[in-house]
């Protein structure tokens, strides 16, 4: 049986036995406080840690008892997440709405293996692209590829929005300290003038490429950019049409699109209709990050996510990073009614980490139908969010102590610093361990009148404690394990989407997006007064700009 054939015979979630279960399970330890669970087993902490291809998970902060995982992977049983993974890595069309395979881990296959889908081999393909990306990059780099007047390339420019700049952004800034200072790169997403005149303010343009990252390659925001980016070029260089070839490459499934933009198509860089945009940092998308780190970087990236890719596939689902942090999720958002997740990075470099995560998970699981087009009696993807501590610890932090609302935390941190300074770092770590530890255990009013506060003050600073956390560790942040920390936050998502019977491929809302402004730009531009038929609050503010803007 396809995993398709099956949909239309399995029960709602909420109709599972393992569901049921967690439900009865929830209400007799719900209310169970982490300190209690602590002082029970003094060996908790290492019990509920596990380390596995070089990552150091430790989830015993978490409102759970070893009955939680047993049933937790059990509903990752029932709901047939064994299957789903293997669905998803040979290739079987399970974004069943856009009917495509997801093969985003076929792009960090090694050399030597082969998937064969529709009678073709993605890994070869995605090698072939692998190779031209790397001698491009090398041919930047070096000083080789020369722009229109003779000058080498010091600037890079990607021009891309949603799925093709976040990944990019992310990877520049994570792995900053492995890129090559002499070059300058810039990224430009927003339709927002500012954003482009921003980017661009200090280029020479005699030493500036574009790389025009879009999938479909007719992207509103990225064409306009693109165009305005074309237009900038010539009028700096005073130079002819052809210039474009040297200052212009694209990264793109639709060849036809490419040339017509001017680009020649020996200089686009391919991807496949199989590579969600939210999953394709580590497709041609990555050619700004190749170029800033080189290829053998880059491949050593490969390596990491592919490595965690092997983790999800084989390992038992109890010691399993991504099942385990994708059902934690679940169990909170489920049972215990937790709206959001924050990603707290320690690891300054990760600062885009959680705007990156925020695009791979609500993207992908913010859906409200199942499979088979029911509507969920259940939530489904929480919210994500975060900043790099310690930061946070001085603004928001605060609510997550003591506010009202259950808020899970991931705190990431790393063993060494890349940018060893005198004591930094073990102060840095010293937050991180000190946070969760406040998080879980909190402060009672005893203690805190054990330290003379007047009995006024006391309820202000205690502090409830049984927050719950998960604690990431890993040696340092290499392009390695930056890999495998995305490929991490991607299956957890993709075992979400399982457990929740959703599809964490398409992204309808987004189309939607696309093709909403598309109606109200002629109304805009419109030099006569256009017969407007939106609702009046559309209508009196499409007037309220067309006044303004006549009156400039
Ligand atoms: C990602 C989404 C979306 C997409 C952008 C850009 O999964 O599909 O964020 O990446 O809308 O699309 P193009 O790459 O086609 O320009």
């Amino acid at each position: 049986m396809t995993a398709e054939t099956e949909l239309a015979t399995h029960p709602l979630l909420t109709e599972r036995p393992a569901w049921q279960a967690l439900q009865s399970h929830y209400e007799k330890i719900s209310k169970r406080h982490l300190r209690d669970l602590f002082a029970e087993d003094p060996e908790r902490g290492p019990k509920m840690s596990l380390e596995a291809i070089g990552l150091y998970l430790d989830y015993s902060k978490n409102r759970i008892t070893s009955e939680t995982v047993k049933l937790l992977t059990q509903l990752a049983e029932e709901c047939g997440l064994r299957r789903r993974i293997e669905a998803m890595f040979t290739g079987e069309k399970i974004n069943s709405t856009e009917k495509r395979s997801v093969l985003h881990v076929a792009l960090r296959a090694p050399k030597e293996s082969s998937l064969v889908v529709d009678g073709v081999d993605v890994v070869r393909e995605v090698h072939a692209v692998q190779d031209k990306m790397a001698n491009f990059s090398e041919r930047i780099r070096s000083g080789a590829w020369l722009g229109h007047t003779g000058k080498r390339i010091r600037n890079v420019v990607n021009t891309g929005i949603g799925g093709s700049d976040l990944g990019p952004v992310m990877a520049y800034e994570a792995l900053r300290h492995y890129s090559d200072r002499n070059l300058t790169f810039r990224f430009v997403s927003n339709v927002d003038d500012t954003d482009f005149a921003e980017a661009v303010i200090d280029l020479n343009p005699e030493e500036t490429l574009f790389i025009v990252s879009s999938k479909t390659f007719t992207t509103l925001e990225t064409m306009t950019n693109a165009r305005t980016a074309r237009e900038w070029l010539l009028k700096g260089l005073g130079g002819p049409e052809e210039a474009v070839a040297k200052h212009f490459v694209a990264v793109s499934t639709n060849a036809k699109e490419v040339s017509k933009f001017g680009i020649d198509t020996a200089n686009m860089f391919e991807f496949w209709d199989w590579v969600g945009g939210r999953y394709s940092m580590d497709s041609a998308i990555g050619l700004s990050t190749m170029i800033a780190i080189g290829a053998d970087n880059f491949r050593a990236m490969l390596r990491g996510f592919h490595e965690m890719d092997e983790h999800f596939r084989t390992t038992p689902f109890d010691r399993n990073l991504p099942v385990l942090l994708g059902l934690l999720g679940v169990w909170y958002t489920d049972f215990f009614g937790a709206q959001t997740v924050a990603v707290l990075p320690y690891e300054q470099y990760l600062k885009r980490f959680p705007a990156y995560l925020q695009q791979l998970t609500m993207e992908s699981n913010g859906k409200h139908v199942t499979l088979d087009g029911r509507t969920v009696n259940y939530e489904t993807g929480p919210i994500y969010w975060g900043e790099p501590g310690t930061n946070g610890q001085h603004s928001f932090y605060q609510l997550i102590h003591q506010g009202t609302r259950l808020i899970p935390c991931d705190f990431i941190a790393f063993f060494k610093t890349l940018n060893p300074l005198g004591d930094h770092h073990d102060i840095l770590l010293a937050n991180v361990f000190a946070q969760s530890e406040a998080l879980a255990f909190g402060k009672t009013p005893e203690q805190v009148k054990s330290e003379g506060t007047p009995d006024w003050l006391v309820p202000h600073r205690v502090f409830e404690g049984n927050r719950p956390s998960n604690t990431l560790l890993a040696e340092s942040l290499t392009p390695e394990v930056l890999g495998k920390l995305v490929a991490l936050y991607e299956h957890a998502v993709f075992t979400q989407g399982v457990i929740w019977d959703i599809n964490s491929f398409d992204q309808w809302g987004v189309e939607l997006g696309k093709a909403l402004a598309q109606r109200i730009i002629p109304e805009l531009e419109s030099p006569s007064e256009p017969k407007l038929s939106h609702d009046s609050s559309t209508n009196n503010l499409i007037r309220q700009y067309r006044s303004h803007k006549a009156s400039q």
